[in-house]
């Protein structure tokens, strides 16, 4: 390690020493994926393209998209791209529509995740003296796996914690002395909220710096944490589909994250013209794997809004920096870190007799907990119904919206023609979160 840089030689490559590389790796993925897999092949095909065709990195915009809906399609395992014995970790991604969607790793892959994770936790400052506490939740989930497998590729001290439990991890934090917090921004907030009302001085801590990521969270969030907590908090891009955590990450100088661009080409696009748009537009980020084995992805829609500032950082690396998301541009929400989509509910409603198809989605955050109302409409029988009946209806529809989300959701009954009607597209999510 040289200057707070895991991986210099790569890190910080000339953009013609990096493109070399890209094309390089992008025509071998092509090639796995034409071979490998059926999707790719089929849709290549369509398109009377071979990978052989692809000579240069401004031929890959005549490339295909994947979205979410060809994982779907390909459930479980139709995108791998190696036999099932060649994959030694399966993960999903959080709360999806219907099947969850699932990644697989091959050993080399979990190698390469590792080194990636290493390289944005190296650039916040974390080192071998570290003593590292995972409060994301193991399971799943890539957050908590990706940033253990990174620490320990430091040679840091990991304490694999999971979420929640906020009295043990402020127990944990005080005993062993843990100078990194990992977890989600909004799990942060009430890790300091729970130490303010123990009455326990932040500054009496070991911790130095939060590695932080998984949802959306603003500047002002930033500040709060880092007031709140005495520490540096950085920001972390990732997404299960690409390998997890270990995308992008910010270094000291926080103005952007860094995209491992010898592992992922990035591209920005308007998201209603698929056009791809000039270096520093805001749009939707496209991204596309040239190291994976085992779930290689090309031009895959994330669906998250940012922009990309190609201009040089301060700490010496010279990988593009992607700004902080702007939202989404599908529908999903975030709830507690758990992915939500607006369809999943309606699925979950339309099924329930006694529930009109009118729904709207409150999001609020109270404290720093993200609260999800939902607001539906219910026949006259139901609305005016005895207490006792109507109670019961509303715990069924509950459970059922909760177990298919994976988070607990406030229910409200309204009375019919209470919600809002429109002519064009419904107003389904009210978000009165300011993040
Ligand atoms: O959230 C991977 C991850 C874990 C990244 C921990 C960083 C730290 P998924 O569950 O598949 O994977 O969710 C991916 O979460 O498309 C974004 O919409 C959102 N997201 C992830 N990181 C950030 C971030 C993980 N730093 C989806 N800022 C992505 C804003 C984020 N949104």
């Amino acid at each position: 390690m040289q200057n707070n840089i895991w991986d210099p030689h790569h890190e910080c490559m000339s953009r013609e020493e990096l493109e070399q590389l890209q094309l390089e790796r992008l025509q071998a993925t092509l090639n796995r994926v034409y071979k490998n897999v059926t999707c790719y092949r089929t849709k290549f095909n369509e398109l009377g393209i071979v990978p052989e065709d692809i000579t240069s990195l401004d031929d890959l915009s005549n490339l295909p998209f994947t979205t979410k809906d060809d994982l779907r399609i390909n459930y479980p395992y139709g995108m791998f791209a190696v036999p099932l014995r060649e994959i030694v970790r399966i993960h999903s991604s959080s709360g999806t529509t219907g099947k969850p969607t699932v990644v697989g790793y091959t050993k080399n892959d979990l190698k390469t995740w590792s080194n990636l994770v290493a390289r944005f936790m190296t650039a916040a400052g974390v080192t071998h003296d570290d003593v590292v506490q995972i409060a994301f939740g193991y399971g799943m989930f890539t957050g908590a796996f990706g940033l253990h497998y990174g620490s320990e590729t430091i040679g840091a001290a990991v304490i694999p914690m999971s979420g929640g439990n906020t009295d043990k991890q402020i127990m944990i934090m005080q005993d062993y002395k843990s100078t990194a917090l990992v977890c989600t921004p909004s799990y942060a907030i009430t890790i300091a909220e729970q130490l303010e009302k123990q009455g326990i001085d932040p500054k009496s801590l070991s911790l130095k710096v939060g590695l932080f990521g998984g949802e959306p969270w603003s500047e002002a969030m930033r500040k709060e944490i880092e007031s709140r907590l005495g520490i540096c908090a950085t920001d972390n891009y990732g997404l299960s589909e690409m390998i997890g955590p270990g995308v992008a990450g910010e270094c000291r100088h926080k103005c952007g994250m860094h995209i491992s661009e010898d592992a992922f080409i990035a591209e920005i696009i308007d998201p209603e013209t698929c056009q791809v748009l000039p270096p520093g537009s805001v749009g939707e980020l496209v991204l596309t794997s040239i190291c994976k084995e085992a779930f290689p992805m090309i031009r895959y829609r994330t669906r998250d809004i940012t922009s990309l500032d190609y201009s040089t950082c301060e700490c010496g690396r010279t990988m593009v920096r992607m700004k902080k998301t702007m939202g989404r541009s599908d529908d999903m929400l975030i709830i507690k870190g758990v992915n939500v989509f607006p369809s999943q509910i309606e699925e979950v409603l339309v099924a329930i007799e006694g529930c009109e198809p009118h729904y709207q989605l409150v999001v609020d955050r109270k404290g720093s907990l993200d609260v999800l109302e939902v607001c539906i409409e219910v026949t006259e029988n139901i609305f005016f119904d005895e207490m006792k009946r109507q109670r019961a209806f509303l715990e069924t529809v509950k459970k059922k919206i909760d177990s298919v989300l994976g988070v607990g959701v406030v229910v409200k009954l309204v009375e019919p023609n209470s919600i809002p009607r429109h002519e064009g597209k419904a107003e389904r999510v009210i978000d009165k979160r300011k993040i």
